[in-house]
């Protein structure tokens, strides 16, 4: 049997590069950094992200920051350099070890002259001390001769052509090199530090190359076939978000780096933690098993673990797609697994919007509404950083107006429903009172006063909206939008409740702060019995107003195809048709399940699956869309749409996992397998599970924290 904790591959395929790049991401929750390969390689993606290093961009406003390149190290076999795209690779192997985070590759490698050299590296970035990573190289001469080590900090990174670090100063200290960078304009100091030592083999030189914003570090050595050389590189990142003494701090935390060993000890300690929590056990899938952990991984080395002012962007810390920004996918997709296995992590996350409340508010003001109106897009300051207008690739004279940061409001219900869920399995009832409760008030504050009152009909209403589904903009009365807009007022409401009786001073705080006055409790109590929500005899919910009108192509026979129903048809096209992107109204019957019975969500489900783009679509749509059909009883369809979640990244399914992970979809993943597979549901009474596996599954087994209280589920399939 594999090992169904590696992510390995035997060839390396320049095509494929930035694809792997992005899957061979390792990182802490402090940081990550892409697979690139530490001696470079022709049109190579190399990034590091720090969670919260923004720095202004015209345009998309702002944007994470690539920080200095910690991974430089260069081999040079007497004077011929050793790169994959030059002499002769006679062996291949990377892999990642998904238990530790230690990313290894192994080449045979022959120079252009016919030396010959046997090179080994491993990295990781260490969950103990979450500032330092590790690089440690051996190389098995087959020659006589000598071989150079460069290991540099290179402050001349770039984010997709935007420098943004301007340098500062750089130095020794004793044996430590150091680099100090500024972000130009949010002024965001950076200081790494670098220790680069011998630890098998004879150095016959050893020289500071004091290169402007790449201090450099040369170590040649004399090689005898068969006689390993080894060296290792430490390296530390400090922020002035961390301490204002950047430099000295990156220089204590990567001299407080006894050897690999002891660091490598402390790291996998560190992760034997993690996964003592995560873990999920798949018997008798070994692709979904690996896929899973896999994913699972991607989540926590992006998870911000002792720090609440950042989130999870859509492509978590391993790519430059989405620049980092913050979307629903976090609280709607990621954010459970959090929730149900590491609350603590949860709830930074939540604190993140908590602490943007008043940016949230200002959203709100500046649109002309009340209470808090999260951003589609979000990044340090909570403001609204969705582009306005982005370049067309398709005609180069023109610009494509971007709606979403206008009109895709339910992002605020979606935050107030992560944070009660949060509230609900965790019962932690004094974060809730202190900051919990307050989000779910204001953005209830929002959501009426956005309400539309339509007098000829006689209900509310909410007009010109973006739903999940984001093949149609501009609707009125988007049932998804519509009825998360009503829960979160009623949900309001029952908090309020619940505070007066809990925890009265900061009921009373709450009202006096958001001035909650009768007269206006009285207002959500009508919009909430006075919404308009689309549904027809059948349980049939008409996902906006006119949907049915709309040309119903039959996507089954536009197979097969190798895009989205939006690249054929065009914005304008697929507006026209009923194809949508993410399955809207499924995931609504997802979110409120117990509002609605089963024949409501059969009915919904056979109309809505064959409308949705569902290999080409959203990469948010599959696992929901898997937890659905297990929720109807078809487990073959739900493992079909779970098959192209598995495959999302490690396949590259929509041929864009180059721009990072797809975190919607790992998070979803999780989702499917724990309320899908497994069948989980948390009633105020307690959980219970009721199981639909797979029929080749033997075995579904994971720990969750409900109340605090550890659980355990173990499905096994009677033989
Ligand atoms: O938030 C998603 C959206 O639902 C679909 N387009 C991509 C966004 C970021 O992942």
């Amino acid at each position: 049997m594999s090992d169904l904790w590696q992510i390995s591959e035997d060839t390396f395929d320049p095509q494929s590069q930035h694809h792997k790049e992005t899957i061979f991401t390792i990182g802490n929750g402090y940081l990550a950094t892409r697979g690139a390969f530490e001696e470079g390689y022709p049109d190579d993606r190399r990034g590091t992200f720090v969670h919260g290093v923004f720095d202004d961009v015209p345009i998309i406003f702002t944007e994470l920051v690539n920080a200095p390149d910690w991974l430089p190290f260069i081999i040079s076999l007497e004077d011929e350099r050793f790169s994959l795209d030059t002499g002769t690779v006679e062996k291949f192997h990377r892999s990642l070890d998904l238990r530790t985070g230690v990313l290894t590759r192994i080449v045979h490698w022959k120079s252009p002259g016919g030396r010959r050299a046997e090179i080994t590296f491993e990295r990781f970035i260490s969950l103990a001390d979450q500032h330092t990573m590790l690089i440690r190289c051996q190389v098995v001469p087959k020659f006589d001769g000598e071989i150079e080590f460069r290991a540099s900090l290179n402050g001349n990174t770039d984010t997709e052509s935007i420098a943004h670090w301007h340098w500062i100063g750089q130095g020794t200290r004793e044996e430590t090199i150091y680099l100090h960078n500024r972000t130009r304009s949010t002024r965001i100091e950076l200081a790494s530090a670098m220790r680069f030592l011998v630890v098998a083999g004879k150095p016959l030189f050893d020289n500071f190359c004091n290169v402007e914003n790449t201090p450099t570090r040369v170590i040649v050595m004399n090689a005898h076939p068969g006689e390993p050389i080894a060296l290792e590189k430490y390296v530390s990142i400090v922020t002035s978000r961390d301490t204002p003494a950047v430099v000295n701090s990156a220089i204590e935390h990567v001299n407080n780096i006894a050897d690999w060993h002891t660091a490598l000890d402390l790291n996998t300690q560190g992760w034997a933690q993690e996964w003592a929590r995560s873990d999920v056990v798949i018997e008798g899938d070994e692709e979904s098993q690996t896929a899973l952990r896999f994913n699972i991984f991607q989540l926590l080395i992006a998870a911000p673990r002792h720090d609440d002012r950042v989130s999870i962007g859509a492509k978590t810390l391993s790519g430059f797609g989405y620049r980092g920004h913050i979307f629903w996918d976090t609280e709607i997709f990621m954010l459970p697994m959090f929730t149900y296995t590491n609350p603590h992590i949860a709830r930074n996350m939540l604190n993140y919007r908590y602490r943007n409340l008043t940016a949230a508010r200002q959203n709100a003001l500046l649109k002309g509404f009340e209470g808090a109106r999260f951003p589609w897009e979000s990044a340090d300051t909570g403001e609204e950083v969705t582009p306005t207008w982005v370049p067309n690739q398709n005609d180069r004279t023109s610009l494509i107006r971007i709606w979403t940061g206008d009109i895709q409001i339910h992002i605020s219900a979606d935050i107030a429903y992560a944070t009660y869920q949060y509230w609900k399995v965790t019962g932690d009832d004094d974060w809730f009172v202190e900051k919990g409760a307050e989000i779910i008030l204001d953005t209830a504050k929002f959501w009426a006063s956005r309400a539309e009152w339509n007098t000829e009909a006689g209900y509310y209403e909410y007009n010109n909206v973006i739903g999940p589904d984001e093949y149609h903009e501009h609707v009125d009365n988007n049932a998804f939008t519509n009825r998360m807009a009503q829960w979160n007022m009623q949900t309001a409401l029952e908090v309020l409740d619940w505070l007066k009786s809990h925890a009265p001073a900061r009921a009373i705080e709450l009202i006096n702060q958001l001035d909650l006055s009768a007269e206006r409790l009285a207002r959500w109590r009508h919009v909430i019995a006075n919404i308009y929500l689309p549904a027809q005899q059948s349980g049939l919910i008409e996902q906006f107003d006119g949907y049915f009108n709309l040309k119903d192509i039959d996507l089954a026979a536009m197979e097969p195809r190798h895009k989205s129903i939006q690249s054929i048809l065009g914005i304008e096209g697929a507006n026209q048709t009923q194809v949508i992107k993410q399955p809207d109204v499924l995931i609504l019957l997802y979110l409120l399940g117990e509002h609605y019975s089963a024949e409501d969500i059969k009915v919904n489900y056979d109309y809505y699956t064959p409308h949705t783009d569902h290999t080409y679509g959203s990469s948010l749509g599959p696992s929901i869309q898997s937890i659905m059909a297990c929720r109807v009883g078809k487990p073959n369809d739900a493992y079909e749409h779970f098959i192209r979640a598995v495959r999302a990244d490690l396949q590259d399914m929509r041929g864009n996992a180059r721009d990072g992970i797809h975190a919607a979809s790992a998070g979803g993943l999780w989702q499917a397998v724990v309320f899908g597979f497994a069948g989980l549901h948390i009633t105020p009474e307690g959980w219970s599970a009721n199981p639909s596996l797979p029929t080749h599954w033997k075995r579904l087994k994971f720990h969750f924290l409900h109340q605090g209280e550890l659980q355990e589920v173990d499905i096994k399939r009677d033989e």
